[in-house]
């Protein structure tokens, strides 16, 4: 059986995704959906793309001859190009903060230098031959935040917690890309803990304290803290020593009175004793 290279090429489609297909489309963003750089600092999105060998109605090699990254725009095929795109191979800004790693046979990587907030968008990458074009239409979603979100969040809602009790702080921020390089303060001083959780059992009074936590080791772009306040055993204790203690003495005093009374009443010349007295006197 003849085929010709149209009906071809529709069985290769639907043979499914395949590495190996010579008329294949792709563009691949090798970080998730959705990440997170600090403001003032690089993101890099790394990417890859595959594009046809061969048209597939004349069989000719087909050259990539443009490379476009743009942002917030699906497909990146808008008239107002300058407004979406940020890199484009035809029109290339020496001054520009977008810069394009890739090449033109299948890395299309971009390298966001000193990002600002207003750098936070959808990238998509679209990619040129002399006939056809593809665009990654799922993009990658970057947000920036310069460290200003960062918060400390507790298990508990009350900043005072008896001893030997537990608490668990985490912190929080847009950047959760950077969560697993967490660093925990305790008045300024740093733990040894890291990590987006912090567990604190086993309260003593030594665990009193202002807690903050920052997205790098620099220390830099820390929260606001936290305080914990851990409120002794003793100190509760001390408070029934106390009323235990005045009760005793009140008690002590009452008794005191009642026997001074007694005792008052029985040694005081009463009306009888008078009579007494007189009696025998007389
Ligand atoms: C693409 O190029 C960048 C920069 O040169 C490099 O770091 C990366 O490893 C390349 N990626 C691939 C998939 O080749
Ligand atoms: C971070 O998240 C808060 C709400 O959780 C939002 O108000 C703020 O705009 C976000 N900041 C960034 C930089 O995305
Ligand atoms: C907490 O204290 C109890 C009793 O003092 C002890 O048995 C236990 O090992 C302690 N737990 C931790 C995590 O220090
Ligand atoms: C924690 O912060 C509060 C308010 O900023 C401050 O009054 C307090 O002294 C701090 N505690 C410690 C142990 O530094
Ligand atoms: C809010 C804050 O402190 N932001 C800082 C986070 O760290 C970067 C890099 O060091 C600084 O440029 C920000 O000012």
């Amino acid at each position: 059986m003849k085929m010709n290279p149209w009906t071809l090429s529709v069985l290769l489609l639907l043979a499914g995704p395949l590495g190996a297909d010579p008329y294949h489309w792709y563009v691949e963003y090798l970080v998730p959906d959705s990440f997170c750089v600090v403001e003032g600092s690089t993101a890099t999105i790394p990417c890859s793309f595959t594009h046809p060998k061969v048209h597939r109605g004349t069989g000719v090699v087909l050259p990539v001859n443009r490379v476009v990254w743009c942002r917030n725009h699906e497909y990146c095929l808008d008239p107002k190009a300058n407004v979406f795109n940020v890199y484009d191979s035809r029109k290339v800004r020496a001054d520009s903060r977008f810069l394009y790693l890739g090449d033109l046979v299948r890395n299309c990587t971009l390298k966001i230098i000193k990002t600002v907030k207003q750098d936070a968008a959808t990238y998509r990458f679209r990619f040129r031959t002399n006939g056809e074009g593809y665009t990654g239409t799922k993009g990658v979603i970057v947000t920036v935040t310069d460290g200003d979100d960062v918060k400390v969040r507790s298990s508990v809602t009350d900043h005072v917690v008896k001893e030997g009790g537990q608490v668990t702080l985490t912190c929080t921020s847009n950047c959760s890309f950077h969560q697993l390089d967490v660093h925990w303060y305790r008045n300024g001083h740093a733990l040894p803990e890291t990590g987006p959780a912090l567990h604190l059992s086993n309260l003593t009074n030594g665990d009193t304290g202002n807690y903050t936590c920052s997205l790098d080791s620099s220390g830099q772009n820390t929260s606001v803290p936290w305080s914990l306040v851990v409120l002794e055993d003793e100190y509760r204790f001390g408070w029934h020593l106390t009323v235990s203690v005045v009760l005793k003495v009140l008690w002590a005093v009452f008794l005191l009175l009642l026997a001074g009374l007694v005792f008052a009443k029985r040694s005081a010349p009463g009306p009888e004793h008078e009579i007494f007295y007189s009696e025998v006197v007389g």
